[in-house]
Order: C-alpha cells, then structure tokens, then sequence
C-alpha cells in the first residue's frame, strides 16, 4: 500500500469526534492502527543540531530565536562543517539514526547554499538519514537539497489556518503549503507537524490534524511539539495545555495518518516517564535524543536510553527498505521475531 493509498479525506466532524471520544476508547483505536504499521516497540530517533542560531527575521510568537524578541540568544554564524560533522558523529555514536540541522532562516540565502549542501553530501556520507529545516524554499533550492541526498525536509504549519494569524505574521500559511508542495515536488519526504499548548482551541488542533493528512501525500513525519515556554517570547505565560489533550492529538494524528512517524518532539523536557509512556501508546514512534533541541532543553540521552530499557522499545534501525512491500515483509518479521524468542530482554527487563 502506498501512503497515498490512505484517506485525505478527513473532515472536521471526524476529527473533532475523535478528539473528544472517552480517552481509553481513542487510545486503543490509536494503539491498534499503530500495529497495523510499524512494530510497536520500536521509536525512531533523531537529534538535532542547530546550525545557524538567532535573530531570525520572523516573529514567530513562541520562538526564542526570533529577532523579534529579547531571549538572551545571540546571533551566530553559520556553523563550520568540521563542527556540524563532529557533532553528527557523536550522534550517531550514541544510536541516532537520523541527523537534523536547522537554522534561524526566513529562507535560505544564495551565498549559503554551497555550505548548506555539501553539509548535507558530508553527513550522508556517515552513513546518517539527514534532515534539514531552513524555512521557506522556492523549487530550484528544494531541488538542489535533493540532488545533494537530504532525505527529509522539516517545515511545520504549527496550527491551524485559523489560529495562525496570531502566532506568525511576517508569512502566510499559503507560504507554508508551497513550501511544502516544492518539497514534495523535489522527491524529498516530508517532516511536517505542529505546536500545541500556544493558546489554540480544540478546534485548532483538529484543523491542523485535517490540514496535514488531507496533503495530497501524509508527511511521511509529523512532529507534534508542547510548547517549550521561553522567557522574552510572547508566548512565555500561556496556559499550560491539560497533557490529556496533548495525549489525544498525538492518538489522532496516529489514526489519521497510519503509516506516518508521529513524532514526540519538543516539550519531553518536562514530560514525566509516564506520560511519554502514555505518548508512545497513543501511536507516537519518534523522539529528538540528545540533551539539546536546537536552543533549548531536551532529556540526557542517559535518561532516555533508560526509559527505552524500562518500556522494552528499541531504536528503529535507519530505514533501509525501499518500497512498502519490503517494509511491510520487514516488519512482519521483527513481530515474529520478538513473538519466538524474548529477544531484547530477560524477566528482570535486562538485555538478554
Ligand atoms: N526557521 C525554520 C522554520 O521556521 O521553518 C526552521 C527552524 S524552526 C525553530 C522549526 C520549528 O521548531 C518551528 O516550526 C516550530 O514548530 C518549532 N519550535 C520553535 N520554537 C519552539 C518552542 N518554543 N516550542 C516548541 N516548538 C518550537
Ligand atoms: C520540530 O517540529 N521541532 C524541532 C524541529 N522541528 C526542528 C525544533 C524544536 C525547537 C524547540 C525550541 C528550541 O530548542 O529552540
Ligand atoms: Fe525563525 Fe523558524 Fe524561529 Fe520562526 S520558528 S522565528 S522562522 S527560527
């Protein structure tokens, strides 16, 4: 089955009814199309470096790397590539399968370009995914990205069209959607997701949820961030967000878009274990790993390594299988694997 062999047909109705549905009800739902795809017990995980940081002409209201607002940060240079390759070793020396390298861009300029993309030949080369988010791309910048092996492409709509407006105002949401129609068009997969916890209505969340999986392709990951509230930004006193309804978002974006990595991004931090156990139930299978987002906190990756060994889930290896029948032959194989033998761990949750 191809991903576009799945509804882009969502409609608020549905997706407001599945928000609001007894939470137990939604979380089996959620689980059970969770299996339906991957093998549960595995959580793809990626770590971030920020490459360029600060004063970024944008007002994105819940972003310490504004220009816009006073955060402490900054404004640095564009990373050397000797640094940015040091640092994706050592991740990968910890167990990240992926590499993600963002900067503090509207969009990116021509006279960065060359740097950014031998970047990318140069991680690939380590035998990393890479991933890359540097704000808008006209097609011959996405294009080029894609010739150089960039795998993934991040560029968020972050709520709904309704509630934007009062989160960004210096780019439109169309911008977003071209954006990610040039991506598309450029053959890279696509990262896409939001931020949750900014003031928005459950209406918001929703809208959001129909946007991504009515694109004419599910991004293939969608990151769901809490927001991280960063003293200087507007968003610095927001309500918190009830974690349930975070919980339910993740569970909905699960079930509207099966086959995608739903990824628990931002915001862990200050998460309990237990409720990223109750995240990872609901269908998400992704995490940033490594004790930095791109400016601020994220949990040691002691910690989480920890937590892997708690919950019995391992890192999913880099995915090597090409078409969906490989994938699906893949996964097929590791259910009966772990069902024959305990493969991963003794009675005492221990490696075996
Ligand atoms: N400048 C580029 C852009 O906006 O597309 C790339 C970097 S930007 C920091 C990437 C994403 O990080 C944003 O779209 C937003 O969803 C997320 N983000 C930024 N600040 C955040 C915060 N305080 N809490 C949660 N997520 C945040
Ligand atoms: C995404 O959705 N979340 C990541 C990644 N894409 C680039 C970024 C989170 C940033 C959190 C705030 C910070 O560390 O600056
Ligand atoms: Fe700039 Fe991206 Fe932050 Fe917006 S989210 S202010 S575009 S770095």
């Amino acid at each position: 089955m191809t991903a576009n062999a799945f509804r882009h047909d969502w409609t608020m109705e549905e997706a407001r009814e599945l928000l609001t549905m007894p939470f137990n009800d939604l979380i089996f739902r959620a689980q059970s199309v969770h299996r339906e795809h991957f093998d549960p017990n595995e959580v793809q995980v990626s770590t971030l470096l920020s490459i360029k940081t600060g004063a970024c002409p944008e007002d994105c209201k819940y972003c310490p790397q504004s220009g816009h607002y006073n955060t402490g940060l900054g404004k640095e240079k564009l990373l050397a590539i000797e640094k940015v390759l040091e640092e994706a070793k050592a991740a990968k020396d910890k167990g990240a399968s992926r590499f993600c390298m963002g900067a503090a861009w509207r969009s990116p300029s021509k006279k960065d370009m060359p740097y950014v993309l031998d970047m990318v030949s140069q991680v690939k080369s380590m035998g990393l995914e890479t991933c890359m988010t540097l704000g808008m791309l006209e097609q011959d910048q996405a294009d080029q990205l894609a010739e150089a092996g960039l795998d993934y492409y991040n560029h968020n709509l972050d709520t709904s069209e309704k509630y934007y407006n009062h989160i960004i105002t210096t780019r439109t949401y169309q911008d977003r959607l071209d954006t990610l129609a040039n991506v598309r068009k450029s053959g890279m997969k696509v990262c896409c997701g939001g931020i949750m916890g900014m003031g928005e209505d459950l209406d918001d969340r929703a809208g959001l949820l129909v946007q991504l999986a009515n694109l004419p392709h599910h991004p293939e990951s969608v990151p769901v961030n809490m927001l991280v509230k960063v003293p200087g930004t507007p968003m610095e006193n927001v309500a918190d967000l009830d974690p349930f309804e975070f919980v339910r978002t993740l569970a909905v974006a699960r079930i509207l878009m099966p086959a995608s990595h739903v990824r628990l991004s931002a915001g862990r931090e200050d998460m309990s274990d237990q409720m990223q156990a109750l995240c990872f139930l609901a269908g998400a299978n992704s995490i940033f790993y490594g004790e930095k987002l791109l400016t601020t906190a994220n949990p040691e990756a002691d910690a989480d390594r920890e937590l892997f060994k708690r919950l019995g889930i391992r890192p999913e290896e880099r995915d090597t299988h090409h078409t969906e029948e490989e994938r699906a032959a893949a996964l097929a194989k590791a259910v009966t694997d772990e069902r024959n033998s305990h493969l991963f761990y003794n009675a005492d949750r221990q490696p075996a």
